[in-house]
């Protein structure tokens, strides 16, 4: 059920890529956002999608917030490759947007898709002002200062700094890092509704962690052609992460405790909240 579903709304993710590329003139800024966009598991967009149909929205209208997630995801992953930033070859399988265009490009492709997601939030089929107004704003606090540049500034200045991340740290770090993103694709379905977000935020925070938790565990143990991109690099960094601070088998203990945490959430919507618990637990099962 979860799998077919994820495969269905990433179709319609890419259908709606490709009426936006089309419009736009062929250069090579253009095409290396289409590039960057087309690929990925797409798991914020269905979180939109499947979030807001817990709120009695379809996709034709979460479609839009739904693809404006993907692009800022995109946006932080070509900006993340950057040799000013981790320096990444591999994206995906592929090679990243800086190896197959140049540094230029790249900056201008991710600046690019940045705007285009508050282009998607704002288009008059999303719904009334008022929404579509808080969900500029919202999603603008989750990637913006206090949000996801926050969590990648941390993470940058840990690099240099002597001090080593507490627990405490690294949970701040990648809840700004990956977690506000997840949260705000989590919780944009009850924002299109108008409805209270609690349930879908205290899911999206447990999702959150249990996400960076197998992230940093493939680092580990994940199959370099499976994962799509170089593994192993923050222990070659001497990188602090929940597996280099809890150990392996308390960090899988941990993620799989969080994702019952997750479910639980969900309780309100009864049935109606299956495809968000089986994205919880594929969150952990994930090869890539
Ligand atoms: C450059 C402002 C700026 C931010 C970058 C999110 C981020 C911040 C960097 C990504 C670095 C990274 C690999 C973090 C681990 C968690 C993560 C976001 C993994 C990739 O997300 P998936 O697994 O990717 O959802 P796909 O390819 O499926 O879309």
């Amino acid at each position: 059920m979860f799998k077919s579903q994820l495969k269905a709304i990433s179709s319609r993710i890419q259908r709606q890529f490709d009426d936006i590329f089309s419009e736009l003139d062929v250069v090579s800024v253009t095409q290396a956002m289409a590039y960057a966009t087309n690929g990925g598991k797409r798991l914020r967009g269905f979180l939109v999608v499947e979030g807001a149909r817990l709120h009695g929205i379809n996709i034709e209208t979460a479609i839009w917030p739904a693809t404006a997630v993907e692009c800022i995801h995109a946006y932080s992953l070509i900006h993340d490759d950057l040799p000013s930033m981790d320096n990444d070859d591999m994206r995906r399988g592929q090679p990243t947007i800086h190896v197959k265009w140049d540094e230029a490009t790249a900056i201008l492709a991710g600046d690019a898709l940045q705007a285009l997601a508050f282009d998607l939030v704002s288009r008059h089929e999303v719904g009334s002002g008022e929404i579509r107004a808080n969900l500029v704003s919202s999603l603008a606090k989750a990637s913006g200062a206090d949000g996801m540049v926050l969590g990648q500034a941390l993470d940058i200045s840990a690099e240099t700094s002597q001090k080593k991340l507490t627990f405490e740290d690294i949970t701040l770090l990648q809840q700004k890092k990956t977690g506000a993103l997840i949260q705000w694709a989590a919780t944009a379905g009850a924002r299109l509704a108008g409805s209270d977000p609690t349930a879908l935020t205290k899911f999206s925070n447990a999702l959150g962690l249990a996400f960076q938790i197998a992230d940093d565990i493939l680092d580990v143990e994940g199959d370099i052609d499976l994962v799509g991109k170089a593994v192993g690099k923050d222990g070659e960094a001497g990188k602090a992460t929940f597996v280099s601070l809890l150990g392996l088998k308390e960090a899988k203990r941990r993620a799989k405790e969080l994702v019952n945490e997750a479910c639980e959430a969900l309780k309100e919507y009864g049935e109606k909240g299956e495809n968000l618990r089986q994205a919880a637990h594929f969150v952990i099962q994930r090869e890539s």
